[in-house]
């Protein structure tokens, strides 16, 4: 594409910080948009760690009973059982239970998304229950065509269903819901990305329970493995490409450049709060057209930075932004530490919700760091836009398999996972599934 005006755009004039940006995942997406050695495109990157699906858990109600954190899909269903049966808030009443998912959207990716206790059995639907991965026989599969795990995991939340540990009203809880049921202290577990504490933890102590604790953990392991792997998916927002009748392809490359040297190399921190629209700095510019927002590590990068800021109480040597994230988290724990925090202030609520996030030793972000650093994932084997098949299908496809498992899980047979999986395949669960080998077989 950049070569049919005689000259590659790329190579001509990106800049240093445009590669930086492109190679951030280790040009990972880079190369799957390059294709007999000629770039088709230019990735807008996003971080694949922000989106993977944790568990969430009110650590002071596992405190109250004298429970520890599950760490398998046993300790699981036994905390989700003392959480709906033992009174884990402490006040004489049968009014929490423990876990709560989306059975509206279901497979989400976001709040409440029900892939994790699938992945906990080795089985991945995946975000839009449309994740490819390599099969046993090395093979491009579709995730949820594991019908050994899919049944395992199924039977797993039957039962939980049945004694009224998982919502009993999981049906028409959709992501919104899940956060209230999360916020109001009814609900003891839920799984959602990284983020999945920040509003519960303001929404809990608005509530009247200041000392709720929200804490996270990996997906619990259901396979006796000693540790789950969730599926992780490309990290990919969009593609930018350009027709080849284009008369100047580099206008593309510069305002990609000019996008990166403001959001992710600003020459000093006025340009940063210029250019990302902080405070009384703000110009307006929203990004230009590549709508590029920071580097796309930006938040493993906040969390390696930041938490042992927190913990020494030594913000020098932190970036005006990463010191952005740092005032706030102190300014809360200094409130806390002597017994006045001010859920008014917006400063102390801004630091409550990060603090769940890169300053929590039990939060989120500790614990991807050991899953990122022990590289326990699945790795999506497409890694590339969806084809036309997959436009076209992955709706209808999506909403049989929502469907399917909702059915299972509230009382019928997990056997008709089979029958499912047939009909999955005849409404073009074979054409995506073929479609992903194609690019697979290409790289
Ligand atoms: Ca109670």
């Amino acid at each position: 594409m950049w070569r049919t005006t005689g000259r590659d755009a790329f190579e001509e004039y990106a800049t240093d910080e445009l590669r930086a940006y492109l190679n951030s995942d280790g040009g990972r997406m880079l190369g799957t948009l390059t294709i007999d050695g000629r770039l088709y495109g230019l990735p807008r990157l996003s971080n694949a760690y922000d989106a993977l699906p944790m568990m969430f858990v009110r650590q002071d109600w596992l405190d109250r009973l004298g429970l520890g954190m599950p760490a398998t899909m046993d300790e699981l269903m036994e905390v989700a059982r003392a959480f709906t049966y033992s009174d884990p808030d402490g006040n004489g009443a049968n009014d929490t239970y423990g876990l709560a998912i989306d059975g509206v959207d279901v497979f989400t990716g976001g709040m409440g998304d029900a892939n994790a206790p699938f992945y906990a059995f080795g089985a991945y639907p995946g975000p839009d229950a449309m994740a490819f991965i390599e099969g046993s026989d090395g093979k491009v599969a579709w995730g949820g065509a594991n019908a050994e795990g899919m049944k395992k995991a199924l039977v797993f939340l039957q039962e939980m269903y049945k004694d009224g540990s998982l919502a009993k009203d999981f049906i028409t809880m959709d992501s919104q819901k899940v956060f209230e049921e999360a916020g109001s202290g009814r609900c003891g577990i839920w799984f959602g990305p990284m983020w999945g504490a920040m509003q519960p933890s303001t929404d809990l102590m608005r509530a009247g329970f200041m000392d709720a604790h929200v804490t996270s953990g990996p997906i619990p392991d259901g396979l006796g493995q000693g540790g789950s792997r969730p599926f992780l998916k490309a990290s990919i927002e969009s593609v930018f490409m350009m027709s080849s009748k284009c008369e100047n392809p580099e206008a593309l490359i510069k305002l990609m450049n000019l996008s990166i040297q403001k959001m992710c190399f600003p020459e000093s921190d006025d340009e940063y709060n210029k250019y990302a629209g902080i405070g009384d700095a703000s110009s307006g510019w929203k990004c230009a057209l590549t709508n590029i927002s920071g580097m796309p590590f930006k938040n493993y990068d906040v969390f390696k930075t930041v938490y042992p800021a927190v913990e020494k109480r030594d913000p020098s040597g932190l970036s005006t932004e990463q010191a952005s994230y740092y005032k706030p988290i102190v300014q809360y724990l200094d409130t806390l530490a002597a017994g006045a925090v001010d859920l008014d202030d917006g400063m102390t609520a801004m630091g409550i919700q990060r603090y769940t996030v890169f300053a929590d030793p039990q939060g989120s972000y500790a614990a991807l760091d050991k899953l990122i650093k022990a590289d326990q994932f699945v790795y999506s084997a497409y890694s590339t836009g969806p084809t036309k098949n997959m436009a076209e299908f992955a709706p209808t496809l999506k909403k049989l398999t929502a469907e399917t498992i909702v059915k299972i899980i509230t009382g019928e047979s997990a056997d008709t996972y089979d029958s499912f999986l047939e009909n999955w395949r005849k409404l073009g669960g074979t054409e995506v599934v073929a479609d992903a080998q194609a690019w697979a077989d290409a790289q």
